[in-house]
């Protein structure tokens, strides 16, 4: 990844620092590339690929297309390009190839810490290779170079009322972030669309470097006094975010954040959240409001409030059946749930049919930092009951936990008991991965998003007269 040879690089770094081109011509080869500059070289590989694809397999089908598919939330159709992760049923997420645990061992880490940098996750999603331990620490200089928010938006965050949630607070503020897109701003000037994805790669990291001032903000605001500490500008992401909202002194949670970041990253290209990011990002949105719809859409309780849910549910488990229920309590309690109408919150994944490896980390991680802690014990014994309840339901296509079952107890087991915040912190580290996806689409020219669809008269007389 680094450079062989001293070269001459004037046109590329023109086009990799649009705005503060200085006229520097010469690249030393000692000097690792930067994120921009690999992108750069990556960008007419991938577009040369890409062509070579369609020109091959272009008419050829992925597979058919059924009316109960239709009908049922597009469940199974192949139909987006999504590149930076694939999940699959029973295996779960890999980031470009590599499972989580390949992705724990194989990332650069902080100097005193195991868990990988969700720097080097990045840096992962959007080449599709793993960066130096240096490269890593390149961008969380940058991220904290690029960390302030406009005044205006701390004003709109700090005008919020308490009992607005923090998902709606945390939408708003990245709504107004747009204020400052390069993107938006260039599209204004007439920018020739091949140079899009330069503005857009400007925007996400903008983006991804301001979330933590913007989440800490409403956190300080909604849960303390309302005094935001300044961002360190020579430590890491997660160490800046855990500072923001008052846990950096404590290294064990500083570590889960690096852990909670890089895992909730991505989830393939399917998903409400990354699905919106596209979709709105394919009008020309800006990233500022294409991420703040994915945030609208990550606030629902089947998708990323889930991990508020699940919390509130087993909170309220133990006013109804005690602090060390016996299994058979237990299983009556989510009986109760289930015939009450609800779901189970927690369990149960669109795609997934195995336990969620996500769901897998975030128990290692217990089990070696809080092994005897209550919450954790409940969550445990949930675990070796609710797959059986909701298989003998019958409803459920996959009855093993997600993501959402275990992010709770961690959280409340350092002290950040909120629950109404967590979906903040799943929607920080779901930027890293849509917004890889949409430079990427920008700089792959993907046309605006349109599906067809049917009425259901239209279906009806479409098959008049067929058998069953
Ligand atoms: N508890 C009770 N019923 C459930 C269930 C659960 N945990 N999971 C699925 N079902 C029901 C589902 O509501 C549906 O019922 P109907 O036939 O009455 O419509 C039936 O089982 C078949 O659903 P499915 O095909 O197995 O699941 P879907 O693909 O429709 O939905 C989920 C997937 C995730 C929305 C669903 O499993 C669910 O509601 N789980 C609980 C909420 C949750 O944990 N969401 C977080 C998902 C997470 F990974 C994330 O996005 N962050």
């Amino acid at each position: 990844m680094r450079s062989s040879s001293f070269v001459i690089y004037k046109p590329a770094l023109k086009q990799v620092f649009p705005t503060s081109y200085v006229g520097i011509t010469r690249l030393y080869a000692s000097k690792p590339k930067t994120l921009k500059e690999r992108l750069s070289e990556l960008v007419p590989e991938k577009q040369e690929e890409i062509k070579n694809i369609k020109k091959e397999h272009g008419a050829k089908s992925l597979g058919n297309v059924t009316v109960d598919m239709a009908y049922g939330g597009m469940r199974g159709i192949k139909g987006l390009i999504w590149e930076g992760s694939v999940l699959d049923p029973d295996e779960g997420i890999r980031f470009r190839g590599y499972t989580i645990n390949e992705c724990r061992e194989l990332l650069p880490k902080a100097d005193d810490g195991e868990e990988p940098l969700p720097e080097g996750l990045l840096w992962l999603l959007i080449t599709g290779e793993i960066p130096s331990k240096e490269q890593v620490q390149a961008l969380s200089a940058e991220f904290a170079a690029r960390s302030a928010i406009p005044s205006f938006v701390e004003d709109l965050i700090d005008r919020c009322p308490n009992t607005l949630h923090p998902m709606s607070q945390f939408s708003l503020a990245v709504t107004a972030l747009q204020h400052d897109s390069n993107f938006a701003k260039a599209y204004q000037t007439g920018v020739n669309k091949n140079e899009y994805w330069l503005y857009l790669y400007e925007d996400a990291m903008d983006l991804i470097s301001k979330l933590p001032n913007v989440a800490g903000r409403i956190y300080r605001n909604v849960y303390k006094d309302g005094k935001v500490p300044p961002i360190e500008p020579d430590r890491d992401y997660s160490y800046n975010l855990a500072k923001i909202l008052g846990y950096s002194d404590n290294k064990e949670f500083v570590e889960l954040l690096r852990l909670y970041l890089t895992i909730h990253s991505d989830h393939e290209g399917g998903n409400v959240s990354a699905h919106t990011t596209r979709l709105v990002g394919s009008a020309l949105s800006d990233p500022f409001l294409a991420f703040s719809a994915a945030l609208n859409g990550l606030a629902g309780p089947l998708h990323g409030l889930a991990n508020q849910e699940v919390v509130r549910w087993i909170f309220h488990m133990k006013d109804v059946i005690g602090e060390s229920p016996s299994d058979e309590t237990v299983k009556e309690y989510v009986w109760n749930t289930l015939k009450s109408g609800k779901v189970v919150p927690g369990y149960g994944h669109a795609v997934l049919r195995k336990t969620d490896p996500r769901y897998t980390a975030q128990r290692d991680f217990a089990l070696k930092h809080l092994p005897n802690d209550p919450l954790f014990k409940l969550v445990s014994q949930l675990y070796n009951i609710v797959p059986g309840v909701l298989l003998e339901h019958g409803r459920t296509k996959n009855p093993w936990p997600n993501v959402d079952a275990h992010s709770g107890v961690l959280l409340q087991y350092y002290g950040l008991v909120e629950q109404n915040y967590y979906t903040v912190l799943f929607g920080v580290s779901r930027s890293l991965g849509v917004l890889s996806q949409l430079i990427w689409d920008r700089a792959l020219g993907f046309p605006i998003e349109r599906p067809k669809s049917y009425s259901s008269a239209l279906i009806r007389k479409m098959f008049e007269g067929q058998q069953q």
